[in-house]
C-alpha cells in the first residue's frame, strides 16, 4: 500500500468542538478517519493537543494538531510502501518518539492509523471490508455482533443534573440476533422517555443522547437519587415489555475519579457522593447493595483511578458475581492493563482508541485482556463524530460487547447504524454475542 497524499484539516465534533479528519489517497483509493475527544479523561491518557489559543474556539482550536500531520506525519510517509498496519503505526511511533504521544499528539496521530487501516482494506468496496480486514489482522473470525451497553440515562459530566454516576446503560444481552437487541433497546429509550415526561421531568438529553432530568432542585443530587434513577431504568423496561434481569440486565459507568474529595486528610481517596464523603469501603457496599437489588451486570471505573487498593478490593467483592470495567485506570494501555492483570483488578477492559493513539497499539491491549480472560468492550467517547471506525472494530475482533450512547444523537446512532449494515452484509455468518459476552 503506497500513500499519495496525506491531508489534515478541522472539522467539528458532537459537542461543536474542534477536531481532526485525515484524508489518506493512495492511487484510486481514498480513505477518511475523524479522532474523536472525551470529557471524563484519565490521567494516563495519551495526549491530545490543543491549541489553546483563546481567540479561536475558545482556545479548543486543533490547528497544531493539523499542522502535525500535515507538515510532520505527511512528509514521512507519502511515497512510501507499507505492507502492514502494524509496520505504519511503528513508523507513527517513531516520528512522535514520546511515551504519551505528546510531541504529535493523539489527535494528529491517531486518525492516521484509522485512515491506513481503511486504505488496507479497501474500504469502499463492502460494509464489511473494514470488520474483516481488522479480524484478519487480529486472528478472529470476525462475524459476531456485540452487545450494545446503551447509555440511556446521562450524568457526571455528560450532563449538569448533579447526578454523581455518569452513564446507567440499559444492557440487552437476553436475545438471539443483534437487531433485536437494539430494538429492545431502542424501545426501552422511547418508554423512558413517556415516563419522566409524564413525571414533569425533562427529557432534554446529555452528551451521550441519554436524558438527563434533574431529578431535584439541589445543585447536588441527594441520598437515593441515584437508586432512584435504577428504579426508573426498570420501570420503563418492565413498562416496554420486556423482562428486567432476564432480557435486559443494568450497566453503570461511575466514572469516579470525578467525583473524589481533594486533598483528603487521611491520604486515602474519599468520595463526595449524594452529599456526603464516603471511603473505597463505603462506595463498595453500596455497589454491592445495589448489584443484590437490581439487575446490574457491569460497573466501569466504580473508583478513582489511583485508588488501586480500593480497585482490588472492589473486584474480590463483586468480581465473581459482575463485570468490573477498567477505563480511566487502564486507558487502554498495557501497562496499566498489565498491573492490573498482575494485581488482580478488574476483569475487563474497556477499549478506546484514542486513550492510547494507535490502531496497532488498541489491538495489543484487547489481545493482552483476552489471554487474561478479561472481556473487552469497546467505546466511543463523549465528543464524536459520524466515524463508525469502533463499530467495525467491535465486530472485527469479536469483542463482545461496545458502549456507543444512547439511542438518539446521530453521532451515536451512526454507529449502532454501521452495526446493522454489518448483521445484513453477514447474512446467515452473523452471530449475535448475548449473554457469553461477560463470560470470563
Ligand atoms: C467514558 C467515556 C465514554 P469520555 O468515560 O467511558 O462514555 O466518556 O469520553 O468523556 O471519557
Ligand atoms: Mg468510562
Amino acid at each position: 500500500m503506497k500513500i499519495d497524499q496525506c491531508n489534515a484539516h478541522e472539522v467539528l465534533d458532537s459537542r461543536g468542538f474542534p477536531t481532526v479528519e485525515v484524508e489518506l489517497i493512495s492511487g484510486s483509493q481514498r480513505a477518511t478517519a475523524i479522532v474523536p475527544s472525551g470529557a471524563s479523561t484519565g490521567e494516563g491518557e495519551a495526549l491530545e493537543l490543543r491549541d489553546n489559543d483563546p481567540k479561536r474556539y475558545h482556545g479548543k482550536g486543533v490547528l497544531k494538531a493539523v499542522q502535525n500531520v500535515n507538515k510532520e506525519i505527511g512528509p514521512a510517509i507519502v511515497g512510501k510502501e507499507f505492507l502492514k498496519q502494524s509496520i505504519f503505526d511503528d513508523l507513527l511511533l517513531k516520528l512522535d518518539g514520546t511515551p504519551n504521544k505528546s510531541k504529535l499528539g493523539a489527535n494528529a496521530i491517531l486518525q492516521v492509523s484509522m485512515a491506513f487501516a481503511r486504505l488496507l482494506a479497501n474500504s469502499s468496496s463492502s460494509p464489511l471490508a473494514l470488520s474483516s480486514s481488522l479480524a484478519s489482522i487480529y486472528g478472529t473470525s470476525g462475524v459476531t455482533l456485540p452487545v450494545p451497553l446503551m447509555n440511556i440515562f446521562n450524568g457526571g459530566k455528560h450532563a449538569d443534573n448533579g447526578i454523581a454516576i455518569q452513564e446507567f446503560m440499559i444492557v440487552p444481552s437476553g436475545f438471539d440476533r443483534f437487531s433485536d437487541a437494539l430494538r429492545a433497546g431502542v424501545e426501552v429509550f422511547h418508554q423512558l422517555k413517556k415516563i419522566l415526561h409524564k413525571k414533569g421531568l425533562t427529557t432534554a438529553v446529555g452528551d451521550e443522547g441519554g436524558f438527563a432530568p434533574k431529578l431535584s432542585d439541589e445543585a447536588e443530587a441527594g441520598p437515593g437519587s441515584h437508586e432512584q434513577v435504577l428504579t426508573l431504568l426498570l420501570e420503563a423496561i418492565e413498562s416496554a415489555g420486556y423482562k428486567a434481569g432476564t432480557q435486559i440486565f443494568l450497566a453503570l459507568d461511575c466514572a469516579a475519579s470525578e467525583f473524589t474529595a481533594k486533598n483528603s486528610p487521611t491520604g486515602k481517596t474519599e468520595y463526595l457522593f449524594e452529599g456526603s464523603k464516603l471511603s473505597a469501603d463505603q462506595m463498595i457496599a453500596i455497589y454491592e447493595k445495589w448489584v443484590s437489588n437490581y439487575p446490574i451486570i457491569s460497573i466501569e471505573d466504580g473508583l478513582a483511578e489511583h485508588d488501586w487498593e480500593g480497585w482490588k478490593t472492589l473486584t474480590q467483592k463483586l468480581g465473581k458475581q459482575i463485570q468490573i470495567v477498567g477505563d480511566d485506570l487502564f486507558v487502554t494501555n498495557p501497562e496499566f492493563l498489565k498491573k492490573g492483570i498482575d494485581l488482580g483488578v478488574a476483569n475487563s477492559l474497556l477499549v478506546k482508541l484514542n486513550q492510547i493513539g494507535t490502531v496497532t497499539e488498541t489491538l495489543e491491549a484487547m489481545k493482552m485482556a483476552h489471554q487474561a480472560a478479561y472481556t473487552t468492550v469497546i467505546s466511543h467517547r463523549s465528543g464524536e463524530s459520524e466515524d463508525t471506525f469502533i463499530a467495525d472494530l467491535a465486530v472485527g475482533t469479536d469483542a463482545g460487547q461496545i458502549k456507543t450512547g444512547s439511542a438518539s444523537r446521530t453521532d451515536r446512532l451512526a454507529k449502532y447504524n454501521q452495526l446493522l449494515r454489518l448483521e445484513i452484509a453477514l447474512g446467515s455468518r452473523a452471530k449475535y454475542k448475548g449473554k457469553a459476552a461477560f463470560k470470563r
